[in-house]
């Protein structure tokens, strides 16, 4: 079965599911194997790679070497078409639908076919909805648009769905990578009872506590970075889960 066939049954079966987000420009390579073998001992069941920016140009090795330990599913998670790399399973093909940049809407999308043409990257259209998280994030810098804030709760749920009603498969609520505010709750509710897609969740995520309230407020899938990165022992912490 594909990827996204997977996220379609967890959901369907209220099974939650968990991302942890490998940025290439703070991993050292040499450490990857490592890493993985704590990513082993939780219950992660996807692996993103990207960010917004790959200063470094170390996307395709990151995920060949990831590939080499691991048998979790890779997706990657790209800042920009330069990141794509067949060396991954599956790519979240992102638009920016709470920004109104043409770079990030379809000029990237544009650009990225050249590389995905003749891969077998199981490609999956992506609603992406930047929400304020209480910093000023990398997306926004590099995206140059503005985040949703919290309080505009009708334009992020019409966001989402008009992201829906025009095909995408997932949406994306992102509060920014090292956001101090996670998507308050009550956001996370009201979008996941009104979407018919699977809701991914992300930014800011650095407790269980947290991780409980995304996913008992109805996300399917939520992504954590920073607090891996932090404390590996958070690794540990999720090694079970109610
Ligand atoms: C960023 O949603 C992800 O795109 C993860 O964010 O690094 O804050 O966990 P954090």
């Amino acid at each position: 079965t594909s990827i996204y066939q997977h996220i379609i049954q967890a959901k369907i079966e209220g099974q939650k599911l968990l991302a942890v987000l490998i940025d290439p420009d703070k991993i050292d390579i040499s450490y990857i194997p490592q890493f993985l073998q704590k990513v082993h001992t939780s219950i992660i069941t996807h692996i993103f790679v990207g960010g917004s920016t790959d200063a470094e140009k170390k996307m395709e090795i990151v995920v060949k070497t990831i590939k080499q330990h691991t048998t979790l599913p890779i997706l990657i998670f790209p800042g920009s078409h330069e990141q794509i790399t067949e060396a991954a399973d599956g790519i979240l093909f992102l638009s920016l639908l709470s920004g109104r940049n043409p770079k990030y809407l379809i000029e990237q999308q544009v650009q990225s076919v050249e590389k995905l043409i003749g891969t077998n990257l199981e490609i999956i259209p992506t609603g992406y909805i930047l929400i304020d998280g209480g910093v000023e994030t990398a997306v926004q810098r590099v995206s140059e648009t503005k985040p949703i804030s919290q309080n505009n709760k009708e334009t992020i749920l019409h966001t989402a769905l008009a992201g829906q009603f025009s095909g995408k498969q997932l949406i994306y609520l992102e509060a920014g990578s090292g956001a101090t505010k996670m998507v308050h709750e009550k956001i996370v509710q009201e979008v996941a009872r009104n979407l018919k897609i699977p809701l991914i969740v992300g930014g800011g995520i650095r407790s269980k506590t947290q991780l409980e309230t995304a996913f008992n407020a109805g996300a399917d899938l939520v992504v954590i970075g920073t607090a891996f990165e932090e404390n590996e022992d958070f690794f540990f912490e999720l090694r079970s889960f109610k």
